[in-house]
């Protein structure tokens, strides 16, 4: 399924991140930048050791990276140009600012995304694994808030993909995606 927003295609793929022909690629890191499972393990393994080479580097100048920030690497070995990380929340309940935080991940991510001349870009649903945030209301957010930065912003980025791993996650995506168009 695929909508314009203003000059922005918005696209929602269901598959694996890692082979998307796209000039950025996000990740769900943790603050360590030092990898772990779920899509940010699959994002280190096909990227290659550059990336990890990369967030040494962010590590050693600014400790890692907070919650709700995003910080830039090499695609290494895959196809995309950069990978950005963003560190999602994890739940708990909703008593810990996790919407907001969330909604940073993405305003964010976005912002850096453009800082780095990026047309097109590919994003998972951030937080809704390991991190177990609902994902009806993840989904919510993450169109929320990209509409928001299109309609808001002159933006150059012309692309936005959203990756669901699972069917599940894609549905929701989609029936949100009918909601707001
Ligand atoms: N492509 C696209 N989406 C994927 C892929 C993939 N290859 N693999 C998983 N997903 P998660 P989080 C989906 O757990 O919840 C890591 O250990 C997955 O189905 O990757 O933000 C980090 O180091 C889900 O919808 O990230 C952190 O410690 C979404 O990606 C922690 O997990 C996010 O799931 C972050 O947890």
């Amino acid at each position: 399924m695929e909508v314009m927003i203003d000059k922005t295609l918005i696209q929602l793929v269901q598959g694996d991140i890692t082979k998307l022909e796209v000039d950025a690629i996000v990740n769900a890191a943790n603050t360590s930048l030092m990898g772990g499972g779920g899509v940010d393990g699959a994002i280190h393994k096909a990227g290659g050791k550059a990336i990890l080479e990369d967030c040494i580097k962010i590590r050693n100048q600014r400790g890692g990276c907070a919650v709700g920030e995003a910080v830039i690497t090499t695609g290494g070995n895959m196809k995309c140009r950069i990978v950005i990380h963003t560190v999602g929340p994890v739940w708990n309940s909703g008593a810990n600012n996790e919407e907001e935080k969330l909604r940073n991940c993405y305003k964010n991510t976005l912002t850096l995304a453009e800082y780095n001349q990026v047309t097109s870009v590919a994003i998972p649903s951030i937080s809704t694994g390991i991190y177990k945030y609902p994902k009806e209301l993840a989904a919510g957010i993450a169109l929320n808030e990209i509409s928001k930065y299109i309609v808001n912003t002159s933006t150059r980025i012309n692309k936005i993909v959203f990756v669901s791993f699972d069917e599940v996650n894609y549905e929701i995506y989609k029936n949100k995606l009918k909601g707001i168009c």
